[in-house]
């Protein structure tokens, strides 16, 4: 467990959580200075992101939900065309029209982003029905919070995906809040995989700030749910370090709380183990941090020189 035994190289993980603070850093900073519009960002929450999607297999079909930078960036998206999407501007993934919210990426096989909380959770064992009525070898993964497992749709789609036998890996990233109310307030449960059971779903639940151990356990469960064809679960304890989108002054949040969590920074936690394993010095660190900087400036650019699209265009892919 926790080794760097696995074929993903350990520094490729840790750079991908730097690219992934370093672009929400970025929309943050541009929408301070109103340069780019404030989004929902997963500051607190990239081993969570990290881990799960390198686990996955190039033919797995992703859902995620408005928390989706991460699980994007991770899967190979370009922070510029990424960075266009949320500025409105046509070089975006989806022309401009989805804005940060809705980005899907086909080609990298996230089909869905949605801010309709639960939404990727009721369509989820559809797409996982049409992979297996097409004999696709793929899994569904898809990610939501703890706030879309307080809805009817987190119950209902597991029921039928274990009812049906449908191949999703669900996946929880239980950051403890729901918009403006703790996880405590809202859930019946302390833990969202408790709920599993109840459907006959096997579940795993990992420290999500630990992206080794989050690579580890969702490789575990995609195996089973490629081995047996059936769903199983598994619950990332994270934290959600900034706001519920930008700006927000989290004048709500337990300073206690939130000083615990930012003691237990994932990219701190990985930055240690790599530097305790003789896998990463300090020129290397300052390196990569460099090139994920420069990487993320010109995604910037990019993205502030792409033009909006005309407004013949506006119309296109749009369905009434
Ligand atoms: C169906 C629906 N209800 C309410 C909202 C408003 N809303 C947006 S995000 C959010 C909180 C979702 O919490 P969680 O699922 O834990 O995701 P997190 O924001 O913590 O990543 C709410 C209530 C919405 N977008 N959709
Ligand atoms: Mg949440």
């Amino acid at each position: 467990m926790n080794t760097f035994s696995n074929a993903v190289e350990p520094l490729r993980l840790y750079e991908q959580l730097l690219l992934i603070r370093a672009y929400e850093n970025a929309i943050v900073r541009g929408s301070t200075e109103g340069r780019i519009p404030g989004t929902c960002t997963s500051v607190g929450q990239e081993a969570a992101a990290v881990g799960a999607i390198n686990a996955l297999s190039a033919d797995d079909l992703i859902l995620t939900n408005h928390r989706s930078a991460g699980h994007l960036l991770a899967r190979g998206a370009d922070p510029g065309r990424m960075l266009a999407e949320v500025m409105g501007r046509r070089d975006g993934y989806c022309m401009g029209k989805s804005g940060s919210l809705h980005i899907s990426v086909k080609e990298l096989g996230v089909v869905l982003t949605t801010t309709i909380v639960g939404g990727e959770l009721s369509l989820a064992p559809g797409v996982a029905l049409a992979q297996t009525m097409q004999g696709r070898p793929g899994i569904v993964a898809c990610f939501f919070g703890d706030g879309a497992a307080c809805e009817g749709s987190f119950h209902e789609s597991l029921n039928l995906a274990a009812l049906w036998n449908l191949p999703v890996l669900y996946i929880c990233e239980n950051n403890q809040w729901q918009a403006f109310v703790h996880r405590r307030e809202a859930m019946s449960r302390e833990r969202v995989a408790d709920w599993g059971a109840g459907y006959g779903i096997p579940v795993r639940t990992v420290d999500g700030n630990d992206v080794f151990a989050v690579l580890e356990a969702t490789r575990e469960a995609a195996s089973q749910v490629r081995d047996t064809r059936r769903p199983a679960l598994l619950e990332m304890t994270t934290y959600r370090t900034r706001g519920h989108f930008e700006p927000d002054d989290q004048g709500y949040v337990d300073k206690a709380e939130l000083a615990a969590w930012l003691a237990r920074d994932p990219i701190a936690i990985c930055r240690d183990r790599l530097i305790a394993a003789g896998r990463l010095a300090p020129a290397a660190d300052a390196e990569l941090a460099a090139r994920v900087d420069s990487r993320i400036a010109t995604a910037v650019a990019f993205a502030a020189a792409s033009p909006f699209p005309a407004v013949e265009e506006l119309t296109l892919d749009v369905y009434a």
